[in-house]
């Protein structure tokens, strides 16, 4: 299993994390989203032989939101 932690400066509130922890939760081999809009980071754990932090970040900018990192 493997963690990463993305900004997303955009998310302003609870609302913006959900959106963003439900379009990440969804996503095979996601084991955990922790969205924090006030530290506008998100934590994912994920599978790595599944799918790689890239594919978190494009489901996220697929959201409207921007990843900085
Ligand atoms: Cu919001």
């Amino acid at each position: 299993m493997e963690q990463t932690t993305l900004q997303v400066p955009g998310m302003r509130c609870g609302g913006c994390a959900n959106r963003i922890e439900e379009a990440v939760k969804h996503i095979e081999g996601v084991r955990r989203v922790k969205a924090d809009f006030m530290a506008h980071t998100v934590d994912v754990a994920f599978d790595s032989d599944k799918l790689d932090a890239a594919a978190v970040r494009s489901a996220i900018e697929n959201t409207g939101y921007e990843v900085v990192a």
